[in-house]
Formats: C-alpha cells, structure tokens, sequence
C-alpha cells in the first residue's frame, strides 16, 4: 500500500502540482478523491479546516498548502532535485511560486477557470463573462510578467525543471482551450514553449484531469 495519500478534487491545477511532483520522484501514491459538494463537511474541514485541497498524508503526519506539500516532498524523496542549489535561483523558484498562487490563481485562474471550466462543468452555473473581463487586465499583467521572468531560460528557475514549474505549469494548463488563451499566451512565444516542454513530461502526462478521474474511480 502507498504511503502517499493525496485528497484531491480531479482537475485541480493545486492537486495537480502535488501529483506532478511525485510522479517525478516515482513515489507511489493513491489518490482519495473529494467530491466538490463535500469540500466544507465536517469529515475534510477535519482534514483541512479551510476547506480546500489538496491535503497530502504521509506516514501519520497530514500537511495541507500546496507549497508546503511540495517543499516537503523535494526535502524527503531528494531525487530527483526540484530546488535549484544556487540562492538566485531558488530565489526565483520561490518568486514564481509566489506569483502562481497570489496573482495568478487568485487574480486570473480563480475568476477566468471558475467561470469558463469548474462553475460550468462541475456546478452546472452560467459563465458570467462580466467577470471575466474584469479579469483580463489583471490575467494579461500575470502573463506578460511570467513571460519576463522566464525570458530565455527553458525553466523558471534556469535549465532544469522546478517546482516553480510543477507549480506554474498545472494553473497555465488550465486556460487551454478557453478563448482566453489566444490573447494572454499568444504573445509569448517562450511561454508557449515552455508550456510544451512541460506538457510533454510524463508528470504531467500522468496527471490530467481525464487520467486522474480514472485513477481515482479506480481506487
Ligand atoms: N492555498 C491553497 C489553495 C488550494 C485551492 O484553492 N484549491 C482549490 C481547488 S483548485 C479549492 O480547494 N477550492 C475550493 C474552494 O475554494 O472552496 C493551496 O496552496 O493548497
């Protein structure tokens, strides 16, 4: 049996980074999922009081936080190493973290991926394209920002994949397909490139909401 658990909803870009990363380190890992409806009951507010996933179980010991999570893992499973050993680098591995969770989640993802993917498809809501263009400006600053930040490099903290990438790289996935990607990604021709290039690893191959769904039936 895995001594991994990971509590996770199919298709969150948060999950995803955690399953991306043990896939990297080829742990063995079951995922338990939770259903959408049941994110504020009282069994998973035990797990995570604020209602969210993904929570990690370890060996008797429960962390929730998606960079916590994938700090944790990097520390226990060292190879392969998903945190640059220069200071400058791992300063921007933790910078893009940053941007990942407070300007692009909260600022673009939450507002664009709700309206377009989850309020639709799993809660059976409207698109409420007011919204979403309130969120284009904030979205289009976010994207021209990580453009920048990667610059020429194949990853965002130099020339092997981190978790800045494991992070960035299930939250960008999201806006495939969406009208919304032409004009965000569109300018960016490294950033498209390095969508690819992640895309491409077999972490994230594994880890689709498509694969993950079936994995977790399955389970
Ligand atoms: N800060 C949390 C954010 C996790 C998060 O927002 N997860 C989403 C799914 S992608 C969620 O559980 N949303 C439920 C809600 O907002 O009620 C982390 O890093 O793990």
């Amino acid at each position: 049996m895995s001594s991994f658990v990971v509590h996770n909803i199919p298709g969150s870009p948060f999950g995803r980074a955690v399953l991306a990363t043990l896939e990297e380190k080829g742990a063995s890992y079951r995922v338990a999922r939770v259903a959408p409806g049941a994110l504020k009951s009282e069994t998973h507010l035990a797990l995570h009081p604020f209602g969210r996933v993904p929570v990690l179980e370890h060996d008797g010991f429960r962390l929730y936080e998606t960079q916590a999570i994938l700090r944790y893992l990097d520390r226990i499973l060292p190879a392969p190493a998903l945190t640059p050993t220069d200071p400058r680098a791992a300063a921007r591995m933790d910078q893009a973290m940053g941007v990942s969770d407070w300007y692009l989640f909260q600022g673009a993802g939450h507002v664009i991926g709700f309206q377009r993917v989850v309020g639709p498809k799993l809660l059976g809501l409207p698109t409420d394209e007011a919204a979403i263009a309130e969120a284009m400006p904030r979205a289009k600053t976010v994207f021209d920002e990580l453009a920048r930040l990667l610059g020429a490099q194949s990853y965002f903290a130099g020339e092997a994949p981190s978790l800045a990438d494991l992070t960035l790289a299930p939250q960008i996935d999201f806006f495939v397909g969406l009208p919304e990607w032409e004009p965000l990604m569109g300018p960016h021709r490294n950033l498209q490139e390095w969508h690819e290039r992640m895309l491409a690893r077999p972490s994230l191959q594994a880890t689709t909401w498509e694969k993950v769904s079936a994995r977790t039936q399955a389970a």
